[in-house]
């Protein structure tokens, strides 16, 4: 579990260390000219039960200062009491609501305190003063806490199903996080299973991405680490498990480990009234022998001939030899923020409203769309940068693990249901109702004419990416059935090993180079290429040039090409994978390192 060694989890013998590491910080208490009391308590605001945060423990190996310690000394039982219960993020004011307190509010009643307010029951002493800085101690703050664990989700009325979820809620809590400024959150495994929690599509390092292959420590059954890393880029991210599933189908991306991060810019355009954040996700797997996904919306649409060839013929050399079909992945239930449609609340929106929705598709493995009858989708963001071209259009799609952020202007009074075009899909919970304020009736659905999705209309026109300093070639190649009745994937002729035993990078990087990946994909289906810890810029779709276009997915049309661009600038190990569950689970992943 610990094969990288690095491992700052927060082990049970925690509290043990700290008391040792306390009294030896009481000893030399002093020689410090910190004003115990004072510091102790307006630091803590942790105080009775009146104020309940998590304490900002720090391991001795990190360091801690003689303040942290004292703070922590006073506060060290009541977190105790609260560690498992509370989200971080929440405040308890002697009653028992929960009541979202941001930082910047956290801030105040800081510095509230500092200056002698009162709060309720807070035994202050008075003659103190604050010394030194509260602001970097707020800064060390715990800002959430993600607890993971089997949970009952209630996905329609009385329809109730068991998964592992963050916080005992699907989707998990969206975490906001500020551009650049340092953030604090601590993970609670509380299921028998070593678990990963990836910060998709930020640039963070090795030990905070969230991905065993890298190296990130696990985060241990029955044990927590802590995670502290300045959130970035800026825009629409997610966390989620990135355990492997292979053929269990209650693990990995198959539960309900998915949630939405936004971190906010320095600046917001603030272009729109209000947002609105939809995970799309099914629940209740299963496996059967072929699909019937979306395959033919991407534009360009030219297949290249040689792949087209080479697939087809592997593909029938496997039948001919009496392979079935490999396993594929269907689903009983689909849902949007949790509900099917129908079970949850609707998107109540007041004519004229700009509404900014900010779309995740939390699938396992599905391709995803969503249109709103009568409404257009102005693409603002994909995967959460801003598209230099922001355009309009009546339907999007969403490969696994996209993000798409749009403005909806609500010119179209009525009950509408916003869904998926897929009519079994939809029919099955992938929706939710639109319900503009003063209309009644029956939510309706009507059918979009056929729509294309083409990333390109959303890049730079006219205008062409640098060249790359080197490219690298992949040639993505399916192997029928041949892992046990599943498909093994793999990329150059190599397939990511199934067990745990750590394979060797494909690809070397150096720092501040810029790379280009020539993607073939010789088969048949739609891949949601990922890289880890480095955005991506599309220069190329199918033969036809783009620029501009940043992402950290791009779907790989079947039979198609593609060239994405990244500069080398985040050192460590680097994942690159299929985002599709069951295609990185055998095979369809690789590493880069940096030399
Ligand atoms: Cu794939």
């Amino acid at each position: 579990m610990q094969r990288f060694g690095r491992d700052s989890t927060l082990d049970q013998s925690f509290p043990r260390k700290l008391e040792s590491t306390i009294s030896r910080a009481l000893a030399t208490i002093q020689l410090s000219t910190i004003h115990t009391t004072m510091s102790a308590h307006a630091a803590c605001i942790c105080t009775g039960n009146q104020i309940r945060r998590r304490s900002p423990i720090q391991t001795p190996e990190i360091g801690i200062s003689i303040r942290y310690l004292i703070v922590h000394a006073v506060s060290r039982e009541s977190s105790a009491r609260s560690f498992h219960r509370r989200p971080a993020s929440n405040f308890w004011l002697g009653d028992t609501k929960p009541m979202d307190v941001s930082r910047r509010e956290l801030l105040k009643m800081t510095s509230m305190l500092a200056g002698g307010a009162l709060l309720p029951g807070f035994p202050y002493r008075g003659e103190a003063t604050a010394q030194g800085n509260f602001t970097a101690e707020a800064d060390l703050l715990v800002d959430y806490e993600i607890r993971i664990g089997a949970s009952a989700v209630e996905i329609a009325h009385n329809r109730f199903i068991s998964t592992t979820t963050y916080n005992g809620h699907f989707p998990g809590p969206l975490l906001r996080f500020k551009e650049g400024r340092q953030a604090i959150v601590d993970v609670v495994n509380e299921t028998d299973t070593p678990e990963q929690l990836h910060w998709h599509g930020q640039r963070v390092p090795v030990d905070v991405d969230g991905a065993a292959e890298e190296g990130t420590p696990f985060i241990p059954a029955h044990g927590k680490r802590r995670i502290v890393f300045t959130p970035g880029p800026a825009g629409f991210r997610f966390y989620h498990t990135h355990n492997r599933a292979g053929a269990d189908l209650a693990i990995g991306l198959y539960s309900g480990q998915v949630g939405p991060v936004y971190i906010e810019p320095k600046s917001e355009p603030g272009d729109y009234d209000r947002e609105v954040f939809l995970t799309l996700k099914e629940f209740e797997p299963s496996f059967s022998r072929g699909g019937d996904m979306a395959m033919n919306f991407l534009l360009p649409a030219n297949k290249t001939k040689a792949l087209k060839e080479q697939g087809e013929s592997a593909m029938k050399a496997s039948l001919a030899k009496g392979m079935p079909h490999g396993f594929e992945v269907g689903y009983r239930s689909f849902t949007i923020n949790g509900r099917m449609l129908g079970h949850g609340e609707p998107i109540r929106v007041k004519q004229a409203e700009r509404v900014l929705f900010h779309v995740l598709n939390g699938s396992a493995t599905e391709i995803r769309s969503l249109a709103l009858p009568g409404h257009s989708f102005r693409v603002v963001a994909l995967d959460g940068n801003p598209v230099p071209n922001p355009a309009s259009v009546p339907v999007i799609w969403l490969g696994t693990a996209e993000r798409v952020s749009a403005i909806v202007e609500m010119n179209h009074p009525g009950i509408w249901i916003m869904g998926d075009l897929a009519d079994d899909d939809r029919r099955h919970g992938m929706g939710i109702v639109v319900e503009y304020a003063g209309r009644a009736g029956k939510p309706q659905w009507i059918a979009p004419s056929h729509s294309y999705w083409n990333y390109a209309g959303f890049g730079k026109h006219g205008a062409n990416a640098p060249p790359p300093d080197e490219t690298f070639e992949m040639i993505f190649v399916k192997e029928n059935a041949a892992e046990e009745g599943f498909n093994r994937w793999t990329i150059n002729g190599f397939a990511y090993p199934m067990g745990n035993e750590p394979a060797p990078p494909l690809f070397h990087l150096k720092s501040g180079r810029r790379y280009r990946i020539h993607m073939r994909n010789a088969s048949d289906d739609i891949h949601p290429i990922h890289l880890h810890r480095h955005s991506f810029e599309l220069t190329s779709l199918a033969g036809t040039p783009t620029s501009g276009v940043l992402k950290d997915v791009v779907m790989l049309g079947g039979y198609q090409e593609a060239s994405v661009d990244f500069v080398a600038d985040n050192s460590g190990l680097t994942l690159f994978h299929c985002h599709q569950q069951l295609h990185m689970d055998f095979g369809f992943m690789m590493l880069f390192d940096y030399l």
